[in-house]
């Protein structure tokens, strides 16, 4: 059995990255305890708050929030933070090495009917000169991501991380460590599998409503064979699937609100999965373009996301391949 820091010094990390991703797990444990514990720790519902994005905060959110940032800003080697449920960043050791990035709690809406929930983080390297508490430092693209992952709150407790080495998981055990559980994950480049939330059909694009409409032909349409779809409402466990056993998972650009190109966020839910799903040898895109391309523009701000299984993502694409440079 391997521990974490074990197999990251197999690795040839960085040790201060190790120490990093070692304080990310304390924090993450905590949140698992909490979640464990539940109704009995009187830890699920809502709290009377809404977040930047103009969501109610569940009580767990704000508690995986507050974990985080007690046991990130602990450790000098963290110079900033950003959070989902931050308005602005929180500036830590201005000599800090490190810039993360995190979701604590995406998929909280599930929390109240014990479906799994989990925490994603990014990490980014402080730029020479920026301030840690300014915006402008986070506003990297997804390649300069040095490591990313999530840890995923289900039946178990299983953190997925690349450092840009490939896709390792990890499961956390009864004695509190994570131990090495699946090395150089690979997605399968076909699938059956796509995930979407049929409801928004309506204000999607032409180009996804024509694939979906292919998809769901099966055999007899252009795809060529009969799809299964899955929609769970938690990104962290619809990319722990698709990583698991391949899968197409998006959430489109719709005209709900033009403002908006999508409803997941680029910093703390695109980028890091994405750059997971290409260490995977999977595909990250907005349907026009790699996500981890993009060039941010505010810290909270949202992308489309399509990503999975090589080949049905190219598929994807080739439906959008002739409407231009959409968004
Ligand atoms: P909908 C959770 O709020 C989240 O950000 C992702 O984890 C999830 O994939 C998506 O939103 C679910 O959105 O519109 O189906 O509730």
């Amino acid at each position: 059995m391997l521990l974490l820091s074990q197999f990251l010094k197999q690795q040839d990390t960085e040790d201060t990255l190790v120490d990093l991703i070692g304080t990310l797990m304390l924090a993450c444990k905590e949140v698992a305890i909490q979640l464990r514990e539940g109704e009995l720790a009187g830890v699920l519902g809502s709290t009377d708050n809404t977040n930047v994005q103009g969501e109610t905060q569940k009580k767990m959110d704000v508690i995986a929030n507050d974990l985080l940032k007690k046991f990130l800003l602990d450790n000098p080697l963290v110079a900033g933070l950003a959070s989902e449920e931050e308005d602005h960043p929180v500036g830590g050791n201005p000599e800090g090495k490190y810039l993360v990035i995190f979701d604590p709690l995406d998929g909280s809406s599930n929390i109240d009917i014990n479906v799994s929930v989990g925490t994603i983080f990014s990490i980014l390297e402080l730029p020479e000169g920026m301030d840690p508490s300014q915006d402008e430092a986070y506003l990297q693209c997804g390649r300069k991501q040095v490591a990313a992952g999530y840890v995923l709150y289900g039946q178990s407790s299983v953190l997925a991380l690349t450092t840009g080495h490939g896709v390792n998981f990890f499961t956390l055990a009864h004695t509190g460590d994570f131990i090495l559980t699946r090395e150089q994950v690979q997605i399968p480049a076909d699938t059956k599998e796509f995930a979407i939330n049929m409801s928004n059909h309506r204000f999607w694009e032409e180009e996804m409503r024509n694939y979906v409409g292919d998809l769901l032909q099966g055999s007899e349409g252009p795809r060529g064979k009969n799809y299964n779809m899955r929609w769970i409402a938690s990104m962290v466990a619809e990319v722990h699937r698709v990583l698991t056993r391949g899968g197409i998972f998006t959430y489109p650009w719709d005209g709900r609100d033009p403002s908006k190109p999508g409803k997941l966020r680029l910093m703390y839910e695109g980028n890091p999965m994405s750059m997971l799903i290409e260490q995977a040898g999977g595909i990250s895109s907005t349907c026009y373009k790699n996500i981890m391309d993009l060039e941010p523009q505010r810290i909270h701000q949202r992308s489309a996301v399509a990503l999975g299984s090589k080949n049905e993502v190219e598929a994807l694409l080739t439906y959008h391949a002739e409407s231009g440079d959409g968004q």
